[in-house]
């Protein structure tokens, strides 16, 4: 979706008022430009005036998407942008919101800003997606609380390096019962324990080797990462590199365990003569479409790609440059690139020429816990589109519908039957 200047209240909901919001699950990917007001993963506006609904409440609702802002200036927020007596319960923002150029005054992982009404409050939410970027008021879950005499809030969580601050007033963050959690946290299931505290059922699930916790209180429920898109990394065997470091480069199938604790590492023993050290994914099928690449990061000090020259090949022996990514580094955790499109491509090859980290800048090498790559193929779109429906009925070889097959050739839902 793509917000332009004049759009106002914009989501998938735009405009929502005395209203409950319950179990949406926004994958929405949303490029706000300059002139756009009042933007969210799943709600533009959301308001109560009526008296006898005097609250709106968000609850059980996450947003997975990518919420990039170009020269935007009023309140953009993962799940909400505007608010005024909306109340948040068990939300998560996962998606990562990337501003672009002078930064907008507001933007918010849950809600941009509460206004100057009286905020209900946040109860049980989690922030992990990265704001990076600048803007007036930052916060991992609001950006700013205007009025919080009626606030309820009790244990909000987000992920240290995700934002600067829970809320930028610093008045509220004691008040607004919000919690710093490293990655570690987040991966050991101590946050998630703590979301489900006092509720009575959980909402809140996770399984060893989920970097964090998901807002789903049963594995059937649970879903699947891919509804970002196609998971283009199946199989280990599609994994190769000019420079897999001879001891901690032994084991590529580390990227896609699940595992954040195995990793894989370029070579750092001075045996490649290649200062590119790439990675190289030959995909499943010939892909047209768009692609973003998500990489979990190591636990360790230094040497994590910041940038990335993506290459496409459809023969694996001659390549061109696609797009250049960029991706913040704050610490460790999951981040994703932005979408880039590719056409006919077999074969793609990430070359780092950026690190970031504590001590050093970057030395050629680099390394990773987890890389993947989703994808929406045009491809597979148009041939979904193609299939004729099936017509019901019986139907005789001249196309016109009757009650009763009696003898001969006909077609019965949409197959040739003999009627004998
Ligand atoms: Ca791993």
């Amino acid at each position: 979706m793509t917000c332009k200047n004049g759009a106002e209240n914009c989501g998938v909901f735009g405009n929502v008022n005395s209203s409950y919001v319950k179990f949406v699950h926004s994958y929405l990917n949303i490029t706000c430009e300059s002139g756009a007001v009042n933007v969210g993963g799943i709600v533009g506006w959301g308001a109560a005036d009526n008296r006898d609904c005097p609250f709106s409440y968000m609850d059980d609702c996450s947003y997975s998407g990518t919420l990039t802002l170009n020269g935007c200036s009023s309140y953009f927020g993962g799940l909400c942008g505007f608010t005024d007596w909306m109340q948040f319960q068990n939300c998560a923002n996962y998606g990562n919101i990337i501003i672009n150029g002078d930064g907008g005054s507001h933007v918010g992982g849950i809600v941009a800003v509460t206004d100057q009404s009286t905020f209900p409050g946040m109860k049980h939410c989690l922030n992990v997606g990265t704001i990076s970027g600048t803007a007036s008021y930052v916060g991992a879950l609001v950006g700013e609380i205007i009025q919080y005499n009626l606030a309820e809030a009790s244990w909000n969580f987000w992920m240290d390096g995700s934002a600067p601050c829970a809320d930028s007033n610093k008045e509220t963050a004691t008040f607004m019962n919000t919690f710093k959690v490293s990655a570690d946290e987040l991966a050991n299931g101590y946050v998630c324990e703590r979301l489900n505290k006092n509720l009575a059922e959980n909402h809140w699930y996770q399984v060893a080797g989920d970097a964090y916790p998901r807002l789903y209180n049963s594995e059937s429920e649970m879903g699947s990462q891919d509804q970002r898109g196609e998971v283009l990394i199946t199989s280990a065997s599609q994994l190769s590199s000019n420079a897999s470091d001879s001891v901690e480069g032994q084991n590529i199938e580390n990227l896609i365990d699940k595992n954040p604790e195995s990793f894989w590492h370029t070579d750092w023993h001075g045996q490649c003569q290649d200062a590119n050290h790439y990675l190289q994914v030959a995909l499943n099928s010939v892909f047209t479409g768009q692609i973003t690449m998500e990489m979990t990061r190591r636990k360790s000090g230094d040497d994590h790609p910041t940038g990335i020259t993506v290459y496409g090949s459809t023969d694996g022996e001659n390549f061109t440059e696609i797009t250049q990514l960029t991706l913040p580094f704050e610490g460790q955790g999951t981040v994703v690139s932005a979408l880039f499109n590719v056409s006919g491509v077999k074969y793609l090859r990430f070359t780092v020429t950026n690190c970031g980290g504590n001590n050093y800048g970057f030395r050629t090498f680099w390394h990773a816990a987890e890389f993947q790559l989703y994808g929406n193929n045009e491809n597979a779109i148009e041939d979904i589109k193609t299939v004729s429906p099936v017509v019901k009925g019986i139907y005789n070889l001249n196309g016109q519908r009757v009650n009763k097959a009696v003898k001969g050739l006909y077609i019965i839902d949409g197959k040739k039957v003999m009627v004998k």
